[in-house]
């Protein structure tokens, strides 16, 4: 304070609160700090892994001494306007106020203790969701504008129990004896069981995405040209959204699981079953079993394929025979049918090449009235978007049988 200053006029006023108000004080900031802890996590998603309960544990933890200090500040602030407002008229300065050390060291060592405790506890908690269990799973996850794709293997230990190694086919069984020893194969499902802790291996085909299972509280960039790992091990069955929590372009939104009209499970989830029989049964065994023995008709072998979800064909587009609802490019109804005509303009031979021109070269000619924005799939493993020939011939033969047009 300045000595130019007149002394205040105004009489300090007693500021030493009294007991009575310094217990209804604490009581009420215990009882609100208490109260954030009991209502604010009823908002969250439903907590189904380990991971989710200590990550709960330390964010109640945070709620708690977070509404404890919010009701002090708070309450702090509104005994001041209350209690030591101007009187009408009174226009003088108050009273000056110089150190207060006590208060000070009190207001420095209460947050430096709370913050050294916080501390240690979040770097328990992250050592403790990311520590590395016995028998882990691990799946593939590949995001690409604007789907997820994960990615299985099946090797000969894990066979479904409904085929002979013998009766394979040579190519496959060869695929199951070399040094890598699997079979791939892609779903738009993440599938595990109760108890089995998974670790994602994750690759981005194109720019920054972020995997996010809310349910699981777990959250991890996926990055071009690097491949980033989460764990977790889920403690209830259910369907659990997996959503991507980086803006990666128009349809970012799109890359987030969603329930259609009919309650049923559009685009990326999390399917947890009770157990591992489970599992196998309804989900590992049959889709196993269709890559390890592919139809000999490429027209079905194209349909399993595309069903399979191994390309994100059905983000963008509707194709009723597969339950596709995309709309960010042309309607496949019918396109056996229309496949035909366009080669006509385009200078296709006939409608299997225009198919084959319009996934390895989408660019070249567009469908009018829609955008550049289909991927350009390419013939060669190196490049980003691998579609085998083999793969490209059977898609091709499968879309040409979509003649009869149901939706129009
Ligand atoms: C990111 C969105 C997107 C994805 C993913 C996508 N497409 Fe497309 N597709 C488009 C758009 C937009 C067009 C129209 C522009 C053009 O002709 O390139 C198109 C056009 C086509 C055409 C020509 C259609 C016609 O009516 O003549 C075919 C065939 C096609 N897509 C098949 C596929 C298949 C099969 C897949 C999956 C392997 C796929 N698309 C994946 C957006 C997409
Ligand atoms: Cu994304």
């Amino acid at each position: 304070m300045s000595s130019s200053h007149p002394p205040s006029p105004r009489s300090t006023p007693n500021m030493t609160p009294s007991l009575a108000l310094i217990i209804v004080g604490v009581v009420v900031m215990i009882a609100g700090g208490l109260g954030f802890t009991l209502f604010i996590p009823m908002i969250l998603p439903p907590q189904a892994s380990t991971q989710a309960q200590q990550v709960d544990q330390l964010f109640t933890f945070l709620l708690f001494f977070g509404g404890v200090i919010f009701i002090l500040v708070e309450g702090v602030i509104l005994v001041s306007v209350i209690r030591f407002r101007a009187q009408p008229g009174d226009l003088a300065d108050g009273p000056p106020v110089s150190g207060n050390t006590t208060l000070e060291l009190v207001w420095t060592a209460i947050p430096a203790v709370l913050v050294t405790v916080l501390a240690i506890l979040s770097y328990t908690v992250w050592i403790n969701t990311r520590a590395i269990p016995a028998n882990e799973m691990s799946v593939g996850a590949t995001a690409a504008r604007f789907a997820w794709t994960f990615n299985y293997e099946v090797g000969q230990e894990t066979l479904p129990t409904t085929l002979n190694f013998g009766d394979l086919k040579p190519e496959i069984q060869a695929d199951l004896t070399d040094e890598d020893g699997v079979v791939h194969f892609n779903n738009p499902k993440l599938y595990t069981w109760v108890g089995q802790p998974v670790v994602m291996e994750m690759q981005s085909q194109d720019v920054n995405h972020a995997f996010w299972i809310p349910a699981m509280r777990v959250k991890q960039d996926v990055l071009p040209g690097r491949t980033t790992e989460i764990r977790f091990t889920p403690t209830m069955a259910g369907n659990y959204r997996i959503v991507c929590a980086e803006l990666c372009g128009s349809g970012h939104g799109a890359m987030a699981g969603e329930v259609g009209r009919d309650g049923e499970l559009l685009g990326a989830w999390l399917i947890v079953f009770e157990n591992e029989e489970d599992y196998l049964a309804n989900f590992f065994d049959p889709a196993a079993a269709t890559v390890l023995v592919p139809p000999d008709d490429p027209a079905l072998l194209g349909r399993q394929i595309l069903a399979s979800g191994a390309y994100p064909c059905a983000t963008c587009h509707t194709l009723d025979d597969l339950g596709w609802t995309g709309n960010i490019g042309p309607n496949m109804n019918g396109i056996g049918d229309r496949a035909a005509a366009r080669a006509q303009t385009t200078g296709d031979a006939d409608g299997a090449a225009y198919l084959e021109h319009s996934l390895r070269h989408p660019g070249d000619y567009l469908v009018p009235g829609f955008g550049n924005l289909m991927p350009q799939f390419n013939p060669d493993p190196g490049q980003p978007n691998y579609m085998p020939q083999s793969d490209l011939d059977a898609i091709v033969a499968y879309l040409l049988t979509q003649t009869a047009n149901p939706s129009n």
